[in-house]
């Protein structure tokens, strides 16, 4: 049986001179979440948004955030930092940033937020076994993190789909899988039948040119709906 499928696009692909205008169409088009990409040119070779622009993003939007960290040592300095978040939003840590994952994952909780682990391509899905009681959602990126206009990685479908297996049979069905990099409409259709719940929507759909955001937005959401 399919899921439901989410779409949370990725403002690290806004018009940054025009973001609210950008923000506000998302919203009014329905997306289910924004992605905020939080770098620190250590983990990952780039720098984007930052927490104060989640902030920012968070007085102006009723649509849930999906607050992607990629960062060294989460809980140190960047978790506190989002505790203007509510309930109803995600933190993802990287697993192979954080020294101590259950650590920062019981952060996120403390604040309030929606706990999410999020694993490289390179990275097993078997290293989770022991945190699934205390994540919401697996973000499973399908290209190294760092950078938007990457092409997918192929073996990440595979991935998915044993993900979704492993959580099932671990009684933990109602884990959230959330795809990231690359989720063009023609990758999420395969996406969406390897299990996949929430697609971050960047320069290869919800923002490609040649259409508005949301005609991009209702064309992708036909996609993971059917
Ligand atoms: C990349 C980042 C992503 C990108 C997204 C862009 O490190 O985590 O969230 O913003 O992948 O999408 P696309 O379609 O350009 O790959
Ligand atoms: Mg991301």
């Amino acid at each position: 049986m399919m899921r439901k499928g989410y779409i949370a696009p990725s403002l690290m692909c806004v018009d940054l001179m025009n973001a609210q205008r950008d923000i506000e169409a998302l919203e009014a088009v329905g997306s289910d979440y924004l992605h905020i990409d939080v770098m620190d040119n250590h983990f990952v070779p780039n720098i984007t948004l930052s927490t104060d622009f989640a902030k920012a993003v968070k007085a102006i939007t009723r649509v849930p955030l999906d607050v992607h960290l990629m960062v060294e040592d989460p809980a140190r300095i960047t978790i506190p930092q989002l505790s203007f978040l509510g309930p109803e939003d995600f933190i993802s840590v990287h697993y192979e940033a954080a020294l101590h994952p259950l650590r920062a994952l019981s952060a996120i909780r403390q604040l309030g937020c929606r706990p999410a682990v999020a694993i490289n391509p390179a990275t097993p899905i078997c290293v989770l076994e022991d945190i699934l009681d205390d994540v919401e959602m697996v973000l499973v990126m399908t290209v190294n993190p760092g950078f938007a206009g990457q092409k997918l990685i192929p073996a990440t479908l595979n991935k998915i789909a044993r993900l979704r297996r492993m959580l099932d049979e671990a009684g933990h069905g109602d884990v959230l899988i959330e795809v990231d990099g690359n989720v063009s409409f023609e990758n999420a259709v395969k996406m969406h039948a390897a299990g996949a719940d929430v697609y971050v929507a960047g320069s290869s759909s919800v923002f490609a040119p040649g259409a508005t955001l949301e005609e991009n937005v209702r064309r992708f959401r036909a996609i993971i709906d059917n």
